[in-house]
C-alpha cells in the first residue's frame, strides 16, 4: 500500500488533585501524611519568600526579581520525587524546589541581590546555579546526566525551563542528544503560558509542549502544573525510567504566571485582569490545604503556626543577607574555569587595580 499511516501519537494528560482538593482514588500516589504536609509547607514558604522578595525589591534592597507565585506546585512535586543523589538543574522560577534541596534562602537572596556568591550552593544540595540565559542549562543537564551514567552512578537529573525556552536551539539539541544516548534526565517545562509578553499561542504552533517529545523519541506528558501530586507522580515515574536505563522524559507542567515576569515588567501592558482571574482560582496552595483539611492534617492553628515559622525563617534570611559582607570583590573570576587561563587572571588583576582605593599598577595577589 503506497499510502498508509506509519505512526499514531497521543499526548497524555494527568491531574491527581483537583481544584476542590479532591484526589482521584485511582491515581492517588498514596504519599504518607508527612510528605503531603511537606509539600504544602514548602509551597507556603516559597510563596511567602516570593512576596517578601517583591517588597524587598520595591524597597531597593535586592535587584530585579522574577516571582514564581502560582507556580509552586510545578517545582515542589518534582523535588519531592528526587533522591538526595539526583541533580536539580534550575532555571529561575524554582525557589520551592531549591529550598527543598536545602539551599539557604539567604543564598537565594544573595543571587537576586546581584552577588556571585548567590550561585554557590551547598554541595549536598546537588543543584546547578540559577540559569537566566534561556535553555542554556538544558544541554548542561544532559551532559551531567550522561556523565553520571558513564561513571556508573545511580543519579538522575531533573532540568527545568519555561515555555519560551523551548523555542531555543539549546532545548532541541539537548532533547535530541538525551534521547539518542538515553541520558537519565527528566525535562520539566514550567509552561506558565507567558514568555514576558509573548503568549503561549504565539510561542509555538504546537498545541502542547509535551508533544515535542514525540519527535525526539521520548515519552511526553502534560500534567496539571498546579497540582503537586500530578507533578510528583509524573517526575517520580520519569525518574524510574531514567534509572532503569530507558532514557529521558519530557514533563510539561501547565501552570500560569500570576505576577509580573520580573519586577522590571508591567503585565497590565499586555494582558487583562480577566485573563488572570480563572488561574487565581486554580491556586495550588488552596487545593493542597483543602486536601490536608479533608485528611484531618490541617487546621487554622497549624496554618498560623506555619505562617509564623515562615516569617521567622525569612526574617533570619534577610538579616543574614543584609549583614553579609563580600570576602573580596573578584569572586566572579573564580568560577568560570577550573584552572583559569592567563588572560582571565590578567583581567582579574586589571579589575582589582581599577577599584576605588586600589593602588593602580600594583600587583594583586
Ligand atoms: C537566550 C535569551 N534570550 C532572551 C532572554 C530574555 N528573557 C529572559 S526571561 C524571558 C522569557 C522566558 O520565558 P519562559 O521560558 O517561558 O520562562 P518564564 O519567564 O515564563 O518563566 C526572556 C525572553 C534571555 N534571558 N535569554
Ligand atoms: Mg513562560
Amino acid at each position: 500500500m503506497p499510502r498508509k499511516i506509519v505512526q499514531r501519537f497521543q499526548v497524555p494528560f494527568l491531574q491527581v488533585l483537583d481544584e476542590k482538593g479532591k484526589v482521584d482514588p485511582k491515581l492517588d500516589p498514596g504519599l504518607p501524611d508527612e510528605d503531603l504536609v511537606r509539600l504544602y509547607e514548602a509551597m507556603i514558604l516559597a510563596r511567602e519568600a516570593d512576596q517578601r522578595m517583591l517588597r524587598l525589591q520595591r524597597q531597593g534592597r535586592i535587584g530585579t526579581f522574577g516571582p514564581a507565585t502560582g507556580q509552586e506546585a510545578a517545582s515542589v512535586g518534582p523535588a519531592l520525587a528526587m533522591g538526595p543523589r539526583d541533580w536539580l538543574v534550575p532555571s529561575f522560577r524554582e525557589m520551592g524546589a531549591m529550598l527543598m534541596r536545602g539551599i539557604p534562602l539567604s543564598t537565594i537572596l544573595l543571587y537576586w541581590g546581584g552577588w556571585e556568591e548567590g550561585n554557590v550552593f551547598p554541595e549536598e544540595a546537588r543543584t546547578l546555579p540559577i540559569a537566566v540565559i534561556l535553555a542554556s542549562q538544558v544541554p548542561h543537564a544532559v551532559g551531567l546526566a550522561y556523565a553520571e551514567r558513564l561513571r556508573g552512578e545511580d543519579a538522575a537529573v531533573v532540568a527545568f525551563f519555561g515555555d519560551g525556552s523551548t523555542s531555543e536551539g539549546d532545548f532541541h539539541e539537548a532533547l535530541n542528544f538525551a534521547a539518542v544516548w538515553k541520558a537519565p534526565v527528566v525535562f520539566v517545562c514550567q509552561n506558565n503560558q507567558w514568555a514576558i509578553s509573548t503568549p503561549f499561542e504565539k510561542q509555538t504552533a504546537s498545541e502542547t509542549i509535551a508533544q515535542k517529545a514525540i519527535a525526539y523519541g521520548m515519552p511526553g506528558i502534560r500534567v496539571d502544573g498546579n497540582d503537586p501530586l500530578a507533578t510528583y507522580v509524573a517526575v517520580r515515574d520519569a525518574l524510574a525510567r531514567a534509572r532503569a536505563g530507558e532514557g529521558p522524559t519530557l514533563v510539561e507542567a501547565l501552570t500560569y504566571r500570576l505576577m509580573m515576569h520580573t519586577t522590571a515588567d508591567d503585565p497590565t501592558r499586555y494582558r487583562s485582569d480577566e485573563q488572570v482571574k480563572p488561574w487565581q482560582r486554580r491556586d495550588p496552595l488552596v487545593r493542597t490545604r483543602l486536601l490536608l483539611e479533608k485528611r484531618k492534617l490541617w487546621d487554622d492553628e497549624r496554618e498560623a503556626e506555619l505562617r509564623a515559622r515562615c516569617k521567622e525563617t525569612i526574617d533570619e534570611a534577610v538579616k543574614a543577607y543584609e549583614t553579609w559582607k563580600p570576602p573580596r570583590p573578584d569572586v566572579p573570576f573564580d568560577r568560570v574555569y577550573a584552572t583559569p587561563p592567563a588572560e582571565l587572571e590578567a583581567q582579574r588583576k586589571e579589575f582589582l587595580a581599577s577599584l576605588p582605593g586600589a593602588d593602580a599598577g600594583k600587583g594583586v595577589d
